[in-house]
């Protein structure tokens, strides 16, 4: 396996230096949150650094992928926000030969969410929208409820991504409602 330097550079060389930076804030913003929840901080440090690894490859680089490994065809839908996590788990598989399951599912499940997230999921869902250099309206109080529990912060965050795409008009992927259907009831 890579050590943590040679999957820092291998992660630097495929985004650009802005990108990067959010990479390493989520690795510490998740290690914080790993350590408070009791989730393995190593794995949560990993997913957190790889997260947005394919955010910058090419709409025909994610279409290949989608069909070469015959994943779901309603993928092609949607676009690089959605394909960066879901189909994003299938770069870190072959180009840096990571295999396990609870960091490519937290990286699959970053963006979108998913009805069942275990606390690994939770963490890199979470710490992708409050570390350090986020600002928008709405941060702080997803920073106070993560700190409270992280149920509450993905509930919350969930609820502020959808409102923001329908404001917007921008289409909704069939995944992040079913995120915010299963997360309803949480408290
Ligand atoms: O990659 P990041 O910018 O760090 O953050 P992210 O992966 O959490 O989100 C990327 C974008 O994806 C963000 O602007 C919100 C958007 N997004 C989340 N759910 C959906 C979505 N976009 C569309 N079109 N549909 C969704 O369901
Ligand atoms: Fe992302
Ligand atoms: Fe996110
Ligand atoms: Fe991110």
């Amino acid at each position: 396996p890579y050590t943590r330097d040679e999957l820092i550079k291998k992660v630097h060389e495929k985004l650009d230096d802005k990108r990067f930076q959010h990479c390493l804030r989520v690795e510490q913003q998740a290690f914080q949150l790993a350590k408070q929840n009791q989730v393995n901080t190593e794995k949560a440090a990993i997913a957190g650094l790889l997260h947005d690894y394919a955010k910058q490859r090419s709409d025909h680089d994610f279409i290949k992928v989608i069909n070469d490994k015959q994943m779901d065809p309603e993928l092609l839908d949607y676009g690089n926000a959605i394909w960066h996590g879901v189909v994003g788990a299938e770069f870190i598989k072959d180009e840096l030969h990571i295999f396990d399951e609870e960091i490519l599912n937290a990286v699959r499940r970053h963006t979108v969410g998913a009805p069942y997230m275990t606390r690994l999921d939770q963490i890199i869902y979470m710490a992708d929208y409050i570390e350090p250099g986020r600002d928008f309206p709405g941060v702080e109080k997803a920073r106070e409820l993560t700190n409270q529990s992280l149920k509450k912060g993905v509930f919350f965050q969930t609820q502020q991504t959808l409102k923001y795409l329908v404001e917007n008009g921008r289409p909704i992927y069939p995944g992040t409602i079913a995120t915010y259907n299963a997360w309803q009831n949480i408290q």
